[in-house]
C-alpha cells in the first residue's frame, strides 16, 4: 500500500512572523525554512536535580538549517540586504554567525566575507562557510578584533554588516521567543541563554515584549544569562583583553549588544551569571548522554547555569523554564572528541568486541 501524501507548506520565520517584522511586500524573502524548532521538555535534568514542580524545557535551535539560531537573524538580514540593493555581506564571527552569513548569502546571489579568530573556531563551522562559498579571512587576533575590522571595512566599502549590530538580525531572531510563547500557550517564567555578543539575548527579550504588547501573552519572564567564566566581561563590569573557554562560540570579550543586555537583566528582574568550562562540560555531557540531545558547549553554558541556580533552590514551584541550546554539537567535533571515553578498535571477532561492550 502507497504511503498517502501530505502537501506540506514549509515556510521561514519572516512569512510566519510578518506582522511583527519590518517587512513589506517589497521585501525578497531569503528563507531556508529557518525557526518552528521543538520546544523539548527536560526528563532526566528533573530527576537528577530533585525538582518536582518545576518544568524546564529545551528551545533546541541546533535544529535550524546550518544548525544554530544564527539563521533567524540571516533569513532578515540578507533579505533586507537584498531589498536595499546591496551586493555583497560581510561580519566577524566566532563561527555560526559566518555560516548562517554565508548559506544565506548562496541563497541569494550576494557575495559573502567572513573575519575569524585563527585558530577558534570550531571545525564544523569553518567548513560551512568555506563550503556555502564565502571568502574565509582568519584574523591573528580575537573576535573582537575582527568585529572592529567589519565595522571599519563596512563604513568604507559598498558592503553590508550583518552581524548583529545590524538590527535586523536582532528582529529575526527574536521570533525564537514567539515560538515557545506559541507553543507553551503563555510565557515562561524564566528564560535561560548563552551570552556572547549579548544579540540574542537582546532578542528575545524584545520578542517577549512584543507579543505581551500584542496582547498574545500576559506575563513576561525572568531572563537568565550565562556567560564562560573565562569570558565574563558582563559578569565582571569590565572588557576583558583576551577572553578564553572551551565554548569558542562565546569567546567575547567586549560584547556589541552589552548595554541591551543589562536593560533585559533588570527590566526582566532576572540575572547574568557566569559558569565555568568545567560546569560547561558537565552540562553538555549530561544532556547529550542522559537527555539524548546533542548542543554545543556555548548552549550547554545555559544549561550549566540554570543547574547552578536549581541546586541553590532559586526556581519557585510550578515554575516552567526555557533554556535555548542555541546550536548543534556536531558543529565542534574535536571538543566532542576530547574526552577520556575514546571509540575502540579491536580485531573483527566477537570476543574482542564483547571484551569492550561488556556481558550486558
Ligand atoms: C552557539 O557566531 O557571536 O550573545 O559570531 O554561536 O547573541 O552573541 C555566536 C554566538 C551562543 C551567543 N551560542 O549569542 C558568532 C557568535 C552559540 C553561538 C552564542 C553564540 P550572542
Amino acid at each position: 500500500m502507497a504511503i498517502k501524501k501530505v502537501p506540506v507548506k514549509k515556510i521561514g520565520v519572516i512569512e510566519r512572523y510578518q506582522e511583527f517584522l519590518p517587512v513589506s511586500e517589497k521585501t525578497p524573502i531569503i528563507s531556508l525554512n529557518e525557526g518552528n524548532t521543538p520546544l523539548i521538555l527536560a526528563e532526566a535534568l528533573h530527576h537528577e536535580l530533585g525538582l518536582k514542580t518545576i518544568r524546564i524545557y529545551f528551545k533546541f535551535e541546533g535544529l535550524n538549517p546550518t544548525g544554530s539560531f544564527k539563521d533567524r537573524g540571516m533569513t532578515m538580514a540578507v533579505s533586507k540586504a537584498l531589498e536595499e540593493g546591496a551586493k555583497a555581506i560581510m561580519c566577524a564571527s566566532t563561527g555560526n554567525t559566518a555560516a548562517a552569513a554565508a548559506a544565506y548569502a548562496a541563497r541569494s546571489g550576494l557575495k559573502c566575507a567572513v573575519l575569524i579568530p585563527e585558530g577558534k573556531i570550531a571545525k564544523g563551522k569553518l567548513l560551512q562557510a568555506y563550503r556555502y562559498g564565502a571568502k574565509v579571512v582568519m584574523i591573528q587576533g580575537n573576535f573582537d578584533q575582527a568585529l572592529e575590522l567589519v565595522k571599519e571595512a563596512t563604513s568604507q566599502y559598498p558592503i553590508k554588516l550583518v552581524n548583529s549590530i545590524n538590527p535586523f538580525r536582532i528582529e529575526g531572531q527574536k521570533t525564537a521567543a514567539f515560538e515557545i510563547c506559541d507553543d507553551l500557550g503563555d510565557a515562561p517564567e524564566y528564560h535561560a541563554i548563552p551570552v556572547g555578543n549579548a544579540g540574542n539575548i537582546t532578542a528575545y527579550w524584545r520578542g517577549y515584549k512584543e507579543y505581551r504588547k500584542g496582547n498574545r501573552i500576559e506575563t513576561l519572564p525572568k531572563m537568565l544569562g550565562f556567560q564562560a567564566a573565562g569570558s565574563a566581561p558582563i559578569v565582571h563590569n569590565r572588557v576583558i583583553e583576551k577572553p578564553e573557554t572551551i565554548a569558542t562560540a562565546i569567546r567575547i570579550g567586549n560584547p556589541a549588544s552589552w548595554k541591551h543586555a543589562l536593560e533585559a537583566r533588570d527590566e526582566s528582574g532576572g540575572l547574568i551569571d557566569m559558569v565555568t568550562d568545567e560546569e560547561i562540560t558537565w552540562a553538555y555531557r549530561f544532556i547529550a548522554e542522559r537527555e539524548g540531545i546533542f548542543a554545543e558547549p556555548a548552549s550547554a553554558a545555559a544549561v550549566a547555569g540554570m543547574v547552578k541556580l536549581a541546586r541553590k533552590n532559586y526556581f519557585e514551584k510550578g515554575a516552567r523554564i526555557v533554556c535555548t541550546l542555541t546550536g548543534s554539537g556536531l558543529k565542534d567535533p574535536d571538543f566532542a572528541m576530547s574526552f577520556e571515553d575514546k571509540v575502540a578498535s579491536v580485531a573483527p571477532t566477537l570476543s574482542e568486541v564483547m571484551k569492550v561492550i561488556g556481558n550486558q
